[in-house]
């Protein structure tokens, strides 16, 4: 599928230190490998409503971490996927009596204006699931003849058929200390499994399971879903874990350099994908798992089924300026959760304001020191706010001082602040 396009990157001179992200897996801060060429998959929306904040921060904190490979000139192959069709979607599209596919071609493309807007990098692959069925069916079988996979018995007025992951038999497969058990990933205990397992898409209760957390790898046919040709498995649509699990390894590196996601995609989604991903191929899916922060609106998380949107497109609809969102965003650190505030915002565009005016009167010798400084602080776990605060410091020292402009520091303020934090001055 199509991705978004997105504005160069202005080289800097010298180079960012050695990068340190905090790994949910390992539950520490961890120094990345100096590869030439990093790889990262970052979860996609489920094209059934407009991004709001949450998506948009998201996406934000990973572009931090590709601008911060490519400053230390690495070569980043990055892969996003599109849900294009899961139950959410397909639920929106019945409710509001809109064709399933054009909701989502609807929303994928306001999707891109709004990633295009916030000066988000684009994937070098944007892959949907509904483009991926005919990769996914033979992972499924695969699974299926290993064990690891079975097919149920319909009651309830389901078919005979779906097909689950076991998780127990996966869980045994290995014993290799980059063996995927349940909980590898998340370190969750089986009681707050069950509770996310049933609140994120999971059906703990579905009859006919070996284990209440064994997740779909595949949903047979129903009369008024959509389906496609599934092999040995008979016409039907992926679960949603596989989707992520088999477009990684298609199109990355195994095992490729970070999978990333906001952090409600912990458990089950990434815990799932990567036991799948290890039932298949024998090495974990990545090397690292990060996570951003939920953000909410007062004090409730932001979600498309609860309703409490602030959406991007809405403000820039509004004539808002999307740099302005953009560093708002910026202001908390990507893996804390934080509420949008008319005040934050408010803030947020106060200092753009003062940073554009500072431009005019950058000191000489100024933009090395600053380039420094924020380089240091995103390499330390994506310190956007540390980076945001130093430029705040600068802007008032320069509009402070009031003088004339150094060209040669004011362009490469300029460069900096776009490369590195992805604002446009
Ligand atoms: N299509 C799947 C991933 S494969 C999905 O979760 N789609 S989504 O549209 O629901 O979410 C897209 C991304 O936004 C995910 O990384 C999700 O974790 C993140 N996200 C959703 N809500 C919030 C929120 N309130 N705060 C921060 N991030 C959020
Ligand atoms: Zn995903």
């Amino acid at each position: 599928m199509k991705s978004w396009t997105s504005r160069p990157v202005p080289a800097l001179p010298g180079n960012m230190p050695a990068i340190r992200l905090f790994d949910t897996a390992a539950g520490r801060v961890v120094e990345l490998e100096a590869e030439t060429a990093p790889s990262m998959y970052v979860c996609g929306i489920t094209p059934y409503d407009a991004t709001h904040m949450g998506h948009a921060a998201s996406y934000v904190a990973f572009d931090l971490l590709n601008r911060a490979w490519r400053d230390a000139g690495q070569d980043v192959s990055y892969v996003q996927n599109v849900t294009d069709v899961d139950d959410p979607l397909l639920e929106r599209a019945s409710a509001t009596g809109v064709d399933w596919q054009d909701l989502a071609a609807s929303q994928i493309e306001l999707f891109h204006t709004d990633m295009e807007a916030l000066n988000v990098l684009s994937p070098d692959r944007y892959v949907g699931a509904v483009e991926s069925i005919g990769l996914i069916v033979p992972e499924v079988e695969r699974l299926v003849s290993l064990g690891l996979a079975y097919k149920v018995q319909g009651s309830n007025g389901d078919p005979d058929g779906d097909v689950y992951y076991d998780v127990e038999a996966a869980g045994k497969q290995s014993v290799s200390p980059e063996a995927w058990t349940l909980g590898s990933i998340s370190g969750l205990g089986e009681s707050d499994m069950l509770e996310l397992f049933a609140e994120r898409g999971g059906d703990p209760g579905r009859a006919g399971k070996r284990q209440a957390l064994d997740p779909l790898l595949w949903r047979v046919e129903r009369e008024g879903e959509p389906s496609w040709p599934g092999g040995s498995l008979g016409p039907g649509r992926p679960g949603w874990h596989i989707e992520c699990t088999v477009i990684a390894q298609k199109y990355l590196p195994s095992p490729f350099t970070v999978q990333g996601g906001g952090s409600d995609l912990i458990f089950p989604h990434h815990e799932m994908g990567a036991g799948h991903a290890f039932s298949l191929a024998g090495v974990p899916l990545a090397r690292h798992y990060a996570h951003a922060g939920m953000v909410g609106l007062d004090g409730e998380k932001m979600s498309k089924s609860k309703g409490n949107l602030v959406l991007v497109s809405k403000l820039r609809a509004a004539g808002e300026d999307p740099a302005a969102i953009r560093l708002a965003i910026l202001t908390h650190h990507y893996r804390s959760d934080w509420s949008w505030t008319d005040e934050g915002f408010a803030a947020a565009k106060a200092d753009l304001t003062a940073w554009r005016r500072a431009l005019d009167h950058t000191p000489a010798g100024s933009a090395g020191p600053l380039i420094a400084e924020m380089r240091a602080a995103l390499a330390a776990d994506l310190d956007a706010p540390g980076a945001v605060a130093a430029v705040s410091r600068w802007a008032r020292q320069a509009n402070d001082g009031g003088a004339a402009a150094s060209a040669e520091d004011q362009a490469l303020v300029k460069d900096a602040v776009d490369a590195l934090l992805g604002i446009r001055l």
